[in-house]
């Protein structure tokens, strides 16, 4: 869908957050041109808040920048922002898309990328606990959740553009997936 224009959308800022894995930069791709997309990491570079954990991996500060980003976001973009980071829900925006898929589905991608087997445990336990819900439990914002394990990058693309043109409304799923209940119910 790159560079098409498509239908008129409220001017938020909205995160696109999820588990390593859910799918993220595939969505942010097919809504490119649509929305202004913005990546958490460079964001953070950009404002001098990437800095390097004691494992030489880069780790954001995200309360440094999100106190400089309430300020800076205190009026409404010029154009509908996505800002695609499995951090962005703890940033100042206006709405949250949260993207999901079945832990089975994220071992399964994280294991095609050169993770080191821990990392990739980690964020399969992430994923099967809820993930970013455990951190929005104070947020009253809307919030979208959608499952890429179901949905291709073309149907999830949809239910964004629906979603945003429905002026974010359901402001909440009707229900929350829950791969650990899932599990549970199933007759093994
Ligand atoms: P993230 O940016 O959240 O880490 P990604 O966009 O790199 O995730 O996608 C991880 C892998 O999953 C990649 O190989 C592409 C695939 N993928 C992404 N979205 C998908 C979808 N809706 N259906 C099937 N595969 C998808």
């Amino acid at each position: 869908m790159s560079g098409a224009s498509g239908p008129e959308l409220p001017l938020l800022r909205l995160a696109l957050t999820g588990t390593p894995g859910t799918g993220k930069t595939r969505l942010s791709e097919e809504l490119q041109g649509l929305v202004e997309i913005q990546n958490q990491s460079i964001l953070a570079e950009t404002k001098g808040f990437l800095g390097q954990d004691d494992g030489g991996s880069k780790e954001i500060d995200v309360e440094g920048l999100s106190t400089i980003l309430v300020e800076e976001w205190s009026s409404p973009p010029e154009k509908t922002q996505l800002i695609d980071g499995h951090l962005s829900h703890l940033l100042p925006v206006d709405a949250i898309i949260i993207l999901r898929a079945h832990p089975l589905v994220i071992d399964a991608r994280l294991h095609l990328r050169d993770y080191e087997e821990q990392k990739i445990l980690d964020n399969v336990e992430w994923e099967m606990i809820g993930g970013p819900w455990l951190e929005l439990e104070e947020i009253d914002i809307p919030i979208l959740e959608l499952d890429s394990g179901v949905l291709d990058p073309n149907e999830l693309t949809t239910e964004v553009l629906n979603w945003l043109s429905q002026d974010c409304a359901p402001e909440r799923p009707a229900e929350i997936l829950d791969w650990l209940d899932d599990m549970a119910s199933k007759d093994w």
